[in-house]
């Protein structure tokens, strides 16, 4: 006998602590069993739990190609947390207007990369970015965005706000969480998706270095649906194109671990619109029309894959 929806819609109006994102991804894989898999993936430097989540119609997951999408890797991103949440929670309970993502493709999401500095950004300082490691009185925090092991350390090094890339490639639990968890899929990935915000752009590889990946073009058109889909909606307009041309050059971060280490085919950073005084600090009064206008940007990476 099939099952009556009886989910009650979460408040998306609202930016949730870490604890109601815990008990939202539990409540996902308990009431959804067949179509949602919990995964502790780790511990932060604080001890919390990095939860992975897998959603696949296939009792054997990744059979399908898989899309793998993190958000929360810096703390103060709420936006782009929020964003993924959003997304997730469309595909396992919104199925009437998700069917079509979800009979081809698999995906992974690990919407808070960084709980430890999350949860700080939440109580103490709303700007926070790193993790909350504790190099020395001067220096606290290792860009998680940094610490991927791939390039490496390639240009940066000093401890200022933002790109510290810690002692050593994976030096942090939080990236070895993720490494291992992109690891147990054996980097059978098409797609890797990671969200940041902000500044309204779709980035493509390579970070590192002002180099362009090998399927460039296609990165670039599958940004385009992307963009062409979400300003038609809503009139907001992202840039597509490669980091280092358009943003900045970044070495060890996700995206070119995702596709030069862990094999994905395609692999971004999104920068989601920004907002409030300092940008990462996205007014809650728009966050909700802000996940809805993510949510028709993810639907076309995931009818691009599907497709293709
Ligand atoms: N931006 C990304 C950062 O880690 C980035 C931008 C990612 C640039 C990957 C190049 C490669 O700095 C934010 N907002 O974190
Ligand atoms: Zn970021």
């Amino acid at each position: 006998r099939a099952k009556r929806n009886t989910f009650i819609e979460p408040n998306f109006r609202l930016y949730w602590s870490y604890n109601e994102i815990e008990n939202f991804l539990q409540r996902l894989a308990n009431e959804y069993p067949d179509l949602v898999k919990k995964d502790v993936i780790g511990q932060s430097i604080e001890h919390r739990n990095i939860h992975g989540v897998r959603v696949s119609r296939n009792a054997e997951f990744g059979k399908n190609p898989i899309i793998f999408i993190d958000a929360g890797t810096h703390a103060r991103e709420w936006a782009g947390i929020h964003s993924a949440l959003y997304f997730l929670h469309q595909l396992v309970e919104n199925s009437t207007v998700t069917n079509e993502l979800l009979d081809k493709v698999d995906y992974v999401f690990v919407p808070v990369v960084n709980p430890d500095g999350y949860a700080y950004s939440f109580t103490e300082d709303r700007l926070w970015r790193k993790n909350r490691r504790y190099v020395n009185y001067t220096c606290q925090g290792i860009d998680l965005n940094r610490n991927y092991a791939y390039m490496w350390r390639y240009r940066e090094n000093s401890c200022a706000g933002t790109g510290y890339p810690g002692a050593y490639a994976l030096s942090e639990p939080e990236t070895q969480a993720m490494a291992a968890y992109m690891q147990s899929f054996k980097y059978n990935f098409k797609l890797y998706l990671s969200t940041h915000t902000y500044g309204s752009l779709v980035l493509w590889p390579f970070g590192f270095e002002f180099i362009y990946v090998k399927n460039h073009k296609e990165h670039h058109l599958m940004g385009e649906k992307f963009r062409d889909a979400i300003y038609e909606a809503t009139g907001t307009l992202y840039r597509v194109g490669n980091s280092a041309d358009i943003l900045y050059t970044a070495n060890g971060a996700s995206d070119d671990f995702a596709l030069a280490y862990a094999n994905a085919n395609f692999a971004y950073t999104l920068e989601l619109p920004g907002g409030g005084s300092a940008g990462f600090d996205y007014p809650q009064s728009m966050i909700y029309d802000l996940v809805r206008e993510t949510f028709i940007g993810y639907r076309q990476f995931g009818l691009h894959i599907k497709e293709r």
